[in-house]
């Protein structure tokens, strides 16, 4: 198994200890949800846990039950909260070089607000 090396000063790391503001919508104890800065939709929202996970990978393998329970459910109170509940949402991630990944804390976007076309333009 390959543990991935968790980078503290990302961007993330920074937004939860108060470092870098955020505009949030929503937090639980182990949960954060705020708008991402450069948004690709009307609605534009980023969930990320409170603990130090790299990916999806990462969190899969090494979060505590609770921890991916309270992911699974703050995404959906995201999109309620956002108000795409009834219209429809795209839910992904990107993970590591092949997935885009820019910042090496786990997060998944949330986007919605107007149809948000297919998955991949060629
Ligand atoms: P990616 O790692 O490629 O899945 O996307 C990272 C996203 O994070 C990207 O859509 C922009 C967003 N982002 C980067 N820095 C900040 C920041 O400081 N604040 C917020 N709110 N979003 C950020």
């Amino acid at each position: 198994m390959s543990v991935k090396t968790y980078d503290e000063d990302n961007i993330f790391a920074r937004i939860l200890r108060g470092e870098i503001p955020c505009d949030k919508l929503d937090e639980c104890e182990h949960t954060l949800c705020f708008r991402d800065i450069n948004p690709q939709a009307p609605v534009h929202l980023l969930v990320i846990p409170k603990g130090a996970f790299v990916d999806w990978d990462d969190f899969a393998a090494h979060a505590s039950a609770t921890e991916q329970a309270a992911f699974v459910r703050a995404v959906g109170r995201a999109a309620k909260l956002a108000g795409v509940d009834a219209s429809g949402w795209r839910l992904l991630s990107n993970i590591g070089a092949h997935g885009h990944q820019e910042v090496p804390h786990l997060h998944v976007h949330i986007l919605g607000g107007e149809p948000i076309g297919p998955l991949r333009a060629r």
